[in-house]
């Protein structure tokens, strides 16, 4: 029998809440489908280990990680310490040392689920963002000067490589490739920051010749955001740096009806590194502890990953039992305009992946 191993780090906040139910699913995927088993060890890393021991991860976190076929993570950040401290000792702390670099956010109107654009339906709001996620703004190089001064200065250098920018738009052109539209917009913003930018787009019309079966098309980040808006159907694939995707993003999960239900994955596409898999969301300060996440970002999720370590069937199956239970609409979180708890909606969807009502 297949077996895959998975490290669970649920982290802070909600994460422990979604990474549990995403979890429950997964096995019962895993059990329905009969020709693989999942094998999952939870790390109990984050704010609660950093209150511990001052760190967010222990020091030989990465040697563990590295045995594993995947990392099914949940969130970074905690009220009681700055997010920098808790992002860059935990998520970042994954990615950037595994060299994740394509962060993969896809985002889709599903069935049922009302968006806040008025008359846009799953077939006008189905998007795939590629965001660039070892570089750029959050390669961490910059610093202060005069701390405290009058003429204190504080600066985040956004670094880009041939080599980086190369892989990431050729990763989005194969992506982009192997969908129906064959359709990827180049997102940068070239008018303003004219070096690193200006490059991105030169990058561009090089490698975008070895596909000419792939339509192309440029945008400044601020049009971006009108477009999504204005005319989404016009949208596919996209391809953004780290900063601008991130931005784009989140805009593209509020267009789909809520943070709650996107998901991403950071891919090491090369394969020497396990790739890591989130729901898009954070820590959800407001609602943490209150047992009323939604849990469909993680059952998003954990569908890519199970896409990723080569079992399609079953990641088609849990997506269809999450669709079947946001089309009927009886059993959502509040953040979809339900009522239910996050084990509610878990329930629900395990009941429709047997195939019965909950
Ligand atoms: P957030 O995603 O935690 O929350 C934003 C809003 O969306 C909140 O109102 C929240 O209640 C709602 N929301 C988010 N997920 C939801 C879910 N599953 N179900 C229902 N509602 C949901 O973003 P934030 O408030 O900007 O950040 C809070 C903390 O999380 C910060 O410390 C931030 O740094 C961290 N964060 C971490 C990650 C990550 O680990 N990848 C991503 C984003 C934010
Ligand atoms: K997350
Ligand atoms: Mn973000």
């Amino acid at each position: 029998m297949r077996e895959y191993t998975i490290a669970a780090v649920p982290g802070d906040g909600i994460g422990g809440e979604v990474i549990d139910a995403g979890t429950r699913v997964l096995h019962a995927v895993a059990a329905r489908d009969g020709g693989f088993r999942l094998k999952v060890e939870e790390f109990p890393w984050g704010t609660d280990y950093y209150f511990k021991t001052g760190k967010m991860m222990p020091d030989d976190a990465l040697d563990t990680l590295r045995a594993f076929d995947a990392i099914y993570f949940g969130s970074a950040g905690d009220p009681r310490v700055p997010d920098h401290i808790s992002l860059w000792g935990l998520r970042l702390a994954i990615c950037q040392p595994f060299d994740q670099y394509a962060n993969v956010r896809p985002a889709r109107l599903l069935p049922g689920v009302k968006g806040p654009l008025k008359g846009v339906g799953p077939d006008d709001l189905d998007w795939v963002i590629v965001r660039e996620n070892s570089e750029g703004e959050y390669a961490g190089v910059g610093g202060r000067a005069h701390t405290g001064l009058p003429e204190e200065v504080g600066m985040d250098v956004a670094v880009f490589t041939r080599t980086g920018v190369e892989r990431i738009q050729r990763f989005a052109l194969d992506l982009a490739r192997a969908r129906p539209r064959k359709k990827l917009t180049l997102v940068t913003k070239s008018n303003a920051q004219r070096h690193g930018m200006v490059f991105w787009d030169q990058v561009f019309e090089d490698v975008r010749r070895d596909y000419p079966d792939v339509e192309t098309d440029k945008m400044l980040v601020d049009a971006m955001t009108t477009r999504m808006v204005l005319d989404p159907k016009s949208l596919d694939t996209i391809v953004a740096t780290n900063l601008h995707a991130d931005v784009l993003s989140d805009l593209a999960a509020a267009l789909t009806g809520s943070l709650g239900i996107a998901p991403t994955a950071n891919l090491r596409p090369e394969r020497d590194a396990p790739s890591m898999f989130e729901p898009i969301h954070g820590s959800a300060f407001d609602i943490m502890g209150k047992g009323i996440a939604n849990p469909i970002g993680a059952f998003w999720t954990a569908s890519m990953m199970l896409a990723h370590l080569g079992e399609p069937d079953s990641a088609v199956a849990l997506m269809n039992a999450v669709e079947r239970v946001t089309a009927e609409g009886r059993v959502l979180t509040r953040d979809l305009g339900g009522e239910a708890t996050t084990v509610q909606v878990t329930d629900e969807v395990l009941a429709a992946l047997d195939g019965r009502n909950a």
